[in-house]
């Protein structure tokens, strides 16, 4: 169920009072020696968490008014192959990852293929917070509020042609930065796709933050897609390429189990997964289990684009 909420986050719920206080006290130094009209907007500020805050200019559309899941474990508990098969991997080692510069190449079937600066981005997209739920194939699911901007923003900006019929994204392929590439765990780089339907879909969103700050890098900073209707391994980190393409394009994970994860992935509690079912889900931070909502609880909004699918072939 979709509600729209003004302010999802009171900034009491979610700060830390010992961070609270330091940032406080910084600004009151800021002040002290900038003098307080002086302190310029463009001054990096840190937020609550200790990241630079991303300025807001939209809030609230599509939001759940679901309490959001505590930040600790949004940026604790990851996945990000490319840093380690553990939870506790990516917090440990995504230290390594040089966000800057960025660079993410859009190209194929458009008329105005091009490379765009992550900085570039940020200044041309006004950034909105979503707060959506992310539910895992793993059958644990968050409630993350997001900032970003709706990837159909950035795909008209190069304007596709009526060939391009799917979209192909792919995460930075480095060895050096990412420890986990070293290994064959999966067929670098990770790679997933959309259907140019769903990418265009408001819902799909391409996330340059969390809790009002610049996205920590264990969970695909600079920027990562998130597609709140299908399985969390859908929503690819640290894109360095978007590709409009004819054809459905190779993707991770059915690359690696095809009778396991399919193109599609939208969040099914009627499809089992071949080795656990998908009925219910654990909310990280709870106890008691949920049960798990056709595409994750955004069917009102998606499931029209699926109208006479089989959803179970095309899982
Ligand atoms: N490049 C890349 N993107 C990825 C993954 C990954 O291993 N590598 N894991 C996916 C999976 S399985 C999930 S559930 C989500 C987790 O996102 P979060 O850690 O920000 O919550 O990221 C997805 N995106
Ligand atoms: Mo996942």
């Amino acid at each position: 169920m979709l509600i729209r909420r003004p302010d999802p986050i009171p900034a009491s719920e979610i700060t830390d009072p010992a961070l609270f206080r330091r940032r406080r006290a910084f600004l009151r130094y800021a002040a002290g020696v900038l003098g307080a009209a002086a302190v310029p907007a463009a001054f990096a500020v840190p937020g609550p968490h200790g990241r630079e805050r991303l300025e807001v200019a939209v809030r609230g559309r599509f939001s759940t008014d679901e309490a959001p899941t505590s930040y600790a474990s949004v940026t604790g508990y990851n996945n990000f192959y490319e840093f380690g098969v553990n939870k506790r991997d990516p917090a440990r080692l995504a230290g390594s990852l040089r966000t800057r510069p960025w660079t993410v190449v859009v190209e194929g079937a458009c008329e105005r293929p091009r490379t765009f600066d992550i900085d570039e981005l940020l200044r041309r997209f006004p950034l909105e917070e979503r707060v959506y739920r992310l539910r895992c194939v793993e059958a644990w699911s968050m409630v993350i509020p997001w900032v970003g901007f709706p990837l159909a923003a950035l795909l008209k900006a190069v304007q596709p042609t009526s060939e391009a019929r799917y979209v192909a994204f792919e995460t930075l392929h480095d060895p050096e930065q990412m420890p986990g590439q070293r290994r064959r765990i999966l067929d670098w780089p990770y790679r997933e796709g959309l259907r140019i339907d769903e990418a265009v879909h408001p819902l799909a969103l391409i996330a340059v933050g969390l809790y009002g700050e610049v996205l920590p890098n264990q969970n695909g900073a600079p920027l990562r897609l998130v597609v709140p209707w299908k399985y969390g391994f859908k929503s690819i980190k640290s894109i360095v390429r978007i590709r409009l393409v004819p054809e459905q394009p190779p993707t991770t994970w059915h690359m690696a189990a095809p009778d396991e994860y399919g193109f599609y992935a939208n969040v099914n509690p009627d499809v089992p997964h071949p080795r656990w079912s998908q009925r219910r889900e654990r909310r990280i931070g709870e106890l008691r289990k949920r049960p798990t909502l056709p595409f994750n609880g955004y069917a009102e909004e998606v499931a029209h684009l699926y109208a006479g699918m089989d959803l179970r072939r095309f899982y």
